[in-house]
């Protein structure tokens, strides 16, 4: 295709002018997708859709986060625990390479588990794509495609609102595609600047397991899955109506054919029967609703109901910012040079968006794709995986204020705890839930079907944080109830669970995993993966006996259980430095298997958790430093973003951002190659894309910001050279506040702390030339410090001014 040609003199005024990030937070390209990994991720949270922008053909994959093949199941081995005491023999004798035959054998799921990440077909089941919208130009021919002038494609974060335009034979046509958080249905408008010029065929499509249908004013896709017996599972629906203003529409051959048109107005409704027996009803609702409103109307209320979630936080780096560059493009300039810090506020505000787009209080949170499937079958089905997946995806969602989207979570966790209590019963023969390392939406909390992944039993545990954070981040004693037993039936099952090992008398998990890891047997050097109590499983129980502990005290429930968990939380295995100067990641100091393995579940601790810092535990936080030199700066996708938190709760902002760079590497290479980092619509890439490391580095970036996890604020902890001055207003901190801050030349100059509870807030004051003043409510206070803490109480809606001139 021709673009508008520009001289390179020009490009370079272009970029020097660009000084700031601030701009319009977008992406855009100059062609249309040629892969699904350019194309325009769009949802409200429930529905999505991703248009790649086609002239002669457009694409746009249509998804529901319900829509999942498979049914319940019991994957429980009821024979499972009759061998668990055969497996700790050999565990506690060191037999691990017999102990882990044996685990081989017996400790797995019954029947075909996640189906070898192929599950689509069997009962655990795999989230699937909903269909495709086609829109065909019958006058425009493929080859014709690169005839378009001034073509533009853009997704805009501010919106939430994607765009393409383009010129053919001296018209202008324009397309508009948004999922409406207002109206529920995903909207998209087609116009041609002349009259009358608009002539196009709209359908549905599947690959599988779809029956069309012509409705008087649309179209209808629906279909029903395998619920992984052959047999009925679950239903979906899309339907389509089309209002036109001028032209005529048609219905013929399961299309619609719209000739002559000024202006076109597809609605979608897309729906299953996931918790709503009758929701075809409800679709054709939808659509009657829109459709009774005008387009900017349905704009207006979508915007408006986007804004309430998007607005809530801004974030601008001072520097060079390359918006002059189509997104693609501008990620390889990265590669070149990293000085765009305008990339790096635009990735962290893209992590917000692809959460608000992905997760909506009372509906699923986000899988490992989102809600962005284009196949029937996901790569590894889509589902949650709960060794650092699931988790790493809400990773942003209380420090980038979007608290309410952390609750279909908290909802999946609860829905966890019966068939969970089930799993330790068959597995343990314990009291109190459990869950492995993965789940779906049918409540599956079996072990996998291989235990070197898929025996990890500290997946609940896990989940169990972040009803915590969710509470520490505004304390709220209702909620603290509602979660409180889920805490402690969690509790219950390790408490249960543990066993004593010989050197020490420590409690450990056995048998257990390191996730996904394996050591080299000592003698044997054999690669084995079943062990007993890895470090990543004892510093999750801690944590969770601990806020267990906290919990029940602060609503004076169950003493004698928490003094229960106070005699064994001091028995766990304390965090070990190994002879390399490494933070151990099991209880002997073996060497791994694979010394850059992603997954660095040994610093758990370290982040999310809280108990390895440099202030409070600096010997750990260096073996930390030495693990992450030795795993190294690569990985998959994820794992680089789960580094990029590492070296900011290291506070090595510098290293931070390098490993931001390898996050951000292009993943899609001239040649038809993918490989780890960020797809050109800046998708993460595993490969392939899987979106938690969007989320890690969305929250890797936070991190750099603003830190609260050792109960002290902390402003600027691992800020980079690179962003020596900037801004950003309403990150959360724990204990329930809002700041704010601004700063220059790598000095603060401003900040803000308003309260959403009552609390003494604590603050770590920076060395800087002036102290501060400090105003609240706009009164001037006395400022008291020690050791460098600034203490401020507030109640809930007070805000708090301190300022260094
Ligand atoms: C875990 C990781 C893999 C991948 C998969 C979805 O098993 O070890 O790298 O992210 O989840």
């Amino acid at each position: 295709m021709k673009t508008k040609f520009i001289p390179l003199f020009f490009i370079f005024i272009l970029a020097s002018c660009h000084g700031t990030s601030a701009g319009p937070l977008r992406l855009w390209f100059d062609t249309p997708a040629s892969v699904w990994e350019e194309t325009l991720p769009l949802g409200n949270g429930r529905i999505g859709a991703m248009p790649d922008g086609g002239i002669s053909r457009e694409t746009i994959v249509l998804n529901d986060i319900t829509l999942w093949s498979g049914s319940a199941q019991d994957a429980d081995n009821p024979s499972a625990a009759g061998y668990l005491p055969e497996i700790r023999r050999l565990l506690l004798r060191g037999k691990n390479d017999e102990a882990q035959d044996l685990v081989y054998k017996t400790f797995v799921c019954k029947g075909k588990g996640s189906g070898q990440g192929n599950g689509a077909n069997v009962p655990y089941g795999c989230f699937q794509m909903l269909g495709n919208l086609t829109i065909e130009n019958p006058e425009v021919t493929a080859a014709l495609d690169a005839s378009v002038l001034q073509y533009h494609r853009e997704l805009s974060l501010n919106e939430a609102v994607a765009s393409c335009s383009y010129v053919l034979n001296g018209i202008k046509y324009s397309r508009e595609y948004f999922s409406s958080f207002a109206d529920d249905v995903v909207v998209i408008r087609l116009q041609s600047e002349k009259k009358g010029r608009l002539n196009l065929n709209v359908s549905f499509d599947r690959p599988e397991r779809a029956g069309y249908k012509i409705l008087p004013d649309g179209l209808q896709m629906s279909g029903q899955l395998n619920d992984g017996h052959n047999g009925p599972g679950m239903r979906y629906e899309a339907r389509m109506k089309i209002v036109l203003s001028g032209g005529t529409v048609k219905y013929e051959n399961n299309r619609a054919v719209i000739i002559g048109a000024n202006e076109a107005i597809l609605l979608i409704a897309m729906g299953t029967d996931y918790r709503n027996p009758d929701f075809e009803s409800g679709l054709k609702e939808k659509l009657e609703k829109a459709s009774r409103k005008s387009y900017s109307q349905l704009k207006k209320d979508h915007f408006r109901s986007y804004g309430k979630l998007f607005d809530r936080v801004d974030l601008m780096l001072e520097g060079t910012g390359r918006d002059d560059l189509p997104t693609g493009k501008r990620l390889l300039a990265f590669a070149e040079q990293p000085t765009d810090a305008g990339l790096s506020a635009l990735y962290f505000q893209y992590g917000r968006y692809l959460l608000i787009s992905s997760s909506r209080e009372g509906c699923l949170p986000p899988n490992l794709q989102g809600l962005w499937a284009n196949t029937v079958q996901t790569p590894w089905n889509g589902d949650y995986h709960m060794n650092i997946n699931i988790q790493m995806n809400l990773w942003p969602a209380e420090v980038a204020n979007l608290p309410e989207l952390h609750k279909p979570l908290i909802e999946l966790t609860k829905s966890l705890v019966g068939p969970g209590m089930k799993t330790a019963k068959a597995f343990y023969n314990a009291d109190g839930w459990v869950a492995h390392m993965m789940t779906t939406i049918w409540g599956y909390t079996a072990p996998g079907e291989h235990p070197s992944w898929g025996a990890t039993n500290t997946g609940g545990g896990w989940m169990c944080q972040h009803l915590w954070e969710h509470y520490l981040f505004q304390p709220d004693p209702e909620y603290l109830k509602e979660i409180y037993p889920v805490l402690r039936e969690s509790s219950r099952f390790f408490s249960g669970m543990l066993i004593e090992e010989p050197e020490h008398g420590w409690l450990v998990t056995a048998p257990s995993t390191s996730p996904e890891n394996a050591f080299l047997m000592p003698g044997t050097g054999k690669a084995v993966a079943i062990c007993m109590g890895p470090t990543m499983d004892s510093q999750i129980i801690r944590e969770l006996f601990s806020n267990t502990i906290a919990a029940s005290k602060l609503l004076k429930a169950d003493t004698a259980f928490c003094r229960e968990l106070e005699s064994k939380i001091y028995k766990l295995p304390p965090e070990q430095i190994g002879r390399q100067g490494q933070l151990m990641e099991w209880l002997q100091d073996y060497d791994e298997a694979e010394p850059h393995h992603r997954h660095v579940s040994h610093l758990y601790g370290l982040h999310p958790g809280n108990q390895i810092t440099p202030g409070q535990t600096p010997a750990l936080a260096d073996a930390a430093r030495v693990t992450l030199e030795r795993r190294g700066d690569g990985g998959t996708g994820w794992s680089r973003a789960w580094k990029v938190n590492f070296w900011a709760r290291l506070k090595d902002g510098n290293r931070a951002y390098k490993l931001l760079t390898h996050l951000l590497e292009p993943s899609h290479g001239p040649v038809n190659y993918v490989k780890g980092g960020t797809s050109p619509n800046l998708f993460c890439s595993h490969p392939p894309f899987q979106i938690d490391g969007n989320f890690g580095g969305c929250s890797g970036i936070a991190e750099m910001l603003l830190q609260s996890h050792t109960g002290v604020i902390e402003l600027l902890p691992a800020i980079p050279g690179l962003w020596s001055s900037g801004s950003f207003r309403g990150l959360r901190v724990r204990g329930g506040a809002e700041v704010d801050l601004e700063w220059k030349d790598q000095l603060l100059c401003k900040a803000a702390i308003r309260a959403t509870a009552d609390n003494t807030f604590k603050l770590y004051l920076p060395k800087q030339a002036t102290s501060p003043d400090l105003k609240i409510n706009g009164k001037m206070q006395p400022v008291y410090q020690k050791d460098g803490i600034l203490s401020i109480y507030l109640r809930k809606g007070d805000e708090a001014r301190i300022g260094w001139n």
